[in-house]
């Protein structure tokens, strides 16, 4: 249970420029009205886990800034700057680096490579970094050697070609137990943990978000959302059809950590 219980996230309101956010596959333009909908339902979803927010304003300059995860790692007291590797996303890091400067003790900054924060995942036998196309070898390891100075260990694994980040693709359910598409799953990279397949169809539910005794989970899975009740979870669903328009999910709308 200590793994998940966060009490803090940041958040960062969208923009009206979301409608300009990047996307693999052009399928229309989110909404403004339809994200900020989406995201304020997540907002009252983390504090009705028992999460405290740190809200932001809008960046109008950046698009996809509302997808604060991508921006930094945060930890009980200290907390890592990344640097985004889509050139649009770069000036983001900048824009969250004085809210880090307000919240953790220590802050260490990304200086070679690039790393985003949908690619690293945390577990209880450290950190899994996917290196993709945002997240490169040079980020990886900086961001490893990163890691080891907070006393923390990192090992950098592939994220399946095509995908945006590795958590669009799993997500840690409790300490031994991970939802993961078969694709990913079939690297075996996570030898040793105890697996749930997203069903066929519902890959994109496999980025769902553990808080305290809460699993978000993109509405629209009923399959997923079965077997994670059928695990022993508290299943709350949330609506990501205006974000996943521009390849987004539940993680990457926050940045948690326990203060
Ligand atoms: C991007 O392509 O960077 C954004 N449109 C979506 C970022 C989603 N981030 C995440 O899953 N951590």
């Amino acid at each position: 249970m200590s793994f998940f219980a966060f009490n803090r996230a940041i958040i960062r309101h969208a923009s009206h420029s979301v409608a300009d956010g990047l996307r693999a596959v052009d399928a229309g333009a989110p909404d403004f009205e339809g994200v900020q909908r989406e995201q304020y339902a997540y907002a009252r979803a983390l504090e009705d886990a028992g999460v405290t927010l740190v809200e932001l304003p809008a960046l109008e300059r950046y698009p996809d800034a509302l997808f604060v995860e991508d921006t930094a790692l945060a930890f009980n007291g200290s907390a890592i700057l990344l640097k985004p590797g889509a050139a649009t996303r770069r000036g983001e890091a900048d824009e969250i680096a004085p809210t880090l400067a307000q919240n953790f003790k220590y802050v260490l900054k990304l200086e070679e490579g690039t790393a985003e924060g949908g690619d690293v995942l945390f577990t209880p036998r450290g950190l899994f970094i996917g290196v993709s196309a945002r997240t490169n070898p040079q980020g990886a390891r900086a961001l490893m050697s990163l890691l080891n100075k907070l006393g923390l260990h990192g090992r950098a694994v592939s994220t399946p070609a095509g995908v945006l980040h590795l958590k669009s693709d799993c997500s840690l359910l409790d300490e031994d137990t991970v939802l993961c598409t078969p694709r990913l799953a079939a690297s075996e990279i996570f030898e040793g943990f105890r697996i749930i397949p997203t069903p066929p169809g519902e890959e994109a539910a496999a980025n769902a978000l553990r808080i305290n005794e809460s699993v978000l989970v993109s509405r629209g899975y009923p399959r997923t959302a079965e077997l994670l009740e059928k695990a022993g979870l508290t299943v709350v669903t949330l609506a990501t059809v205006e974000i996943a328009k521009i390849d987004a999910g539940l993680s990457c709308l926050s940045l948690r950590w326990r203060a």
